[in-house]
């Protein structure tokens, strides 16, 4: 048990958290992070420093309880395929069973996306012995609709290595389109019904502009790097992600779930660390973000903490920016 937290605050400070993918199940908050590793390793642009080998589940019965961490989830030692990095996960409900989705890279190197299911959201998850066939890249969020169909979003740049798919295998030199070119979406499939495959090939989501067109690789400050996330609000699809380089988390939307998503501005702007990585859900009637950045240790930028806000939609529909350190 660990004291409540407040908005902007870390959530837990007694491990490093990170890539927050907030959920309520059984009437409870509960929040499915990376867990972030002590060591003193450079950072570099292929994100190596981030060489996580377990989830911690965490939960929250409301806002002024305990946050309350249910321990070791899941460790890289128990998953047959994966070899380091278990970078940012997603939690999913489906059938009476709990599905917990993960990025890690495959005994080749290749980033791939394993699940592992048990019956509590807290875990413990027991992972299948292979990644879901035809899975690549980093980032999965799942959206289980609200006709049954269940979604799996996913798909990063640099070293998730999604520049390295563009022709459907993997090419280990592979590179991002020009910055004239159309930028390279996120990925997404639909999920089988026991949530184990995929039942559709993945497909590139589209990320337009108001007049349509699509976003170019070289709009460094709008167009999809990471950490898609996708809600539903008022009819629509909302798929918000970090434009990576450039710190922001922004969003774009839909009728479709399956887009083409219409940019439409920003969520949260640079926090400390490199990264920025999120998720929005409803608790009790409101909107919440949580998010990260690395203020608990001092700017490190593998070593982050989990925090959240209350979000807050205009009439119209669009999200009003956040201010992640308010005075
Ligand atoms: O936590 C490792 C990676 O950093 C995540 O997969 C990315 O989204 C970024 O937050």
């Amino acid at each position: 048990m660990i004291k409540p937290a407040s908005q902007h605050e870390p959530l837990v400070t007694h491990i490093y958290t990170a890539d927050p993918s907030a959920h309520v199940f059984e009437g409870k908050l509960y929040i499915y992070p990376s867990h972030d590793l002590v060591h003193d390793m450079e950072s570099n642009d292929n994100g190596d420093q981030y060489v996580m080998e377990d989830y911690h589940v965490l939960s929250l019965d409301s806002f002024s309880s305990p946050c309350v961490d249910h321990g070791e989830a899941l460790h890289i030692r128990d998953v047959p395929w994966a070899s380091t990095q278990m970078w940012a996960p997603d939690a999913a409900y489906k059938n009476g069973r709990y599905y917990l989705y993960f990025p890690a890279r495959d005994h080749n190197g290749i980033f791939r996306i394993g699940v592992a299911s048990g019956t509590s959201p807290a875990g413990p998850f027991q992972a299948e012995p292979a990644y879901i066939p035809g899975s690549f890249s980093i980032d999965p969020a799942v959206l289980v609709d609200d006709d049954g169909r269940t979604y799996l979003y996913f798909g990063g740049l640099w070293g998730g290595q999604l520049e390295k798919w563009q022709t459907g295998s993997y090419l280990a030199d592979g590179e991002g389109p020009a910055p004239d070119a159309p930028a390279l979406g996120p990925q997404f499939a639909e999920l089988s019904d026991d949530m184990l495959s995929f039942l559709t090939p993945p497909k590139e989501l589209s990320i337009v502009d108001e007049e349509g067109n699509p976003l170019l690789a070289g709009d460094e400050d709008r167009r999809f790097f990471e950490g898609a996330w996708v809600h539903r609000y008022n009819g629509l699809y909302y798929l918000s992600y970090s434009t990576g380089n450039k710190h922001k988390l922004v969003y774009a939307v839909s009728p479709s779930p399956e887009g083409p998503f219409t940019f439409k501005g920003l969520i949260l702007p640079p926090v400390i660390g490199w990264t920025t990585h999120h998720s929005i859900v409803q608790f009790e009637g409101k909107w919440y973000l949580f998010y990260h950045d690395s203020s608990l240790s001092g700017g490190l930028n593998h070593q982050r903490c989990v925090k959240y806000a209350e979000l807050h939609y205009n009439e119209d529909g669009t999200i009003q920016p956040i201010n992640p350190y308010p005075v």
